[in-house]
């Protein structure tokens, strides 16, 4: 199994997560301003989640991949300085609760960090290339948010997706079969809590 088999099984999944009426939103300038500054706040509270699942992840990497994880570490801290900044701008305060909705997804990546590193490996690509496949097509993006468009579209992005998917061809290549059956279903969770993300951001329920 290869990680492009994965994109094509569950191709409506990946749709879902990666089109949605809040990219729409993003393009055409309409998205409710709350619903982005929800998108915002959430995502936030995501990529501190991320970063420790990532280092987690560094922690059990083999040898071939630590340079590709530092870099994406060191990239994560920059990202969420950057988050910060944003916030700021508009005024918003980055001490919130995580939705519920968010709770899910990062508690779906802390359960991973004791697991096999090839489902740890499959579920950061799949969770990275939905972005930038997400952000690129909501390109170029109404201008007061086009520097989000262009924070995920950018091509030293999508090398480092193109990166993390030739890990996971190598992790899955010398994986036992039960930890490539997990990483396999691992992959469809990550579709499904991304398109679950959006909807949350544009739909709001509980804050
Ligand atoms: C990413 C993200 C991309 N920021 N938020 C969600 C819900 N999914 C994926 O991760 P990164 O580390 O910001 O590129």
């Amino acid at each position: 199994m290869k990680a492009r088999e994965l994109l094509e099984r569950h191709r409506d999944l990946w749709s879902g997560a990666t089109r949605h009426p809040f990219l729409e939103g993003v393009r055409r300038g309409t998205l409710p301003r709350k619903a982005f500054e929800r998108w915002l706040v959430q995502d936030y509270l995501f990529v501190l989640e991320g970063l420790k699942f990532q280092a987690n992840l560094l922690a059990r990497a083999p040898r071939r991949d630590q340079r590709l994880l530092i870099g994406g570490l060191s990239d994560l801290e920059e990202e969420l300085g950057w988050f910060e900044e944003q916030a700021g701008r508009r005024g918003l305060d980055l001490h919130a609760r995580p939705h519920p909705i968010n709770a899910a997804y990062c508690g779906f990546l802390a359960r991973l960090k004791s697991e096999a590193y090839a489902a740890g490996i499959t579920a950061l690509w799949a969770l990275e290339r939905a972005y930038l496949e997400a952000w690129r097509g909501a390109a170029p993006g109404a201008p007061e948010y086009r520097e989000f468009v262009e924070h995920w579209s950018m091509p030293e992005f999508e090398e480092y997706v193109l990166r993390l998917e030739e890990a996971v061809d190598a992790a899955l290549g010398e994986a036992p079969e039960e930890e490539r059956a997990r990483a396999g279903r691992v992959f469809p969770e990550v579709a499904r809590l991304e398109r679950d993300f959006w909807e949350m951001a544009l739909e709001g329920g509980e804050e």
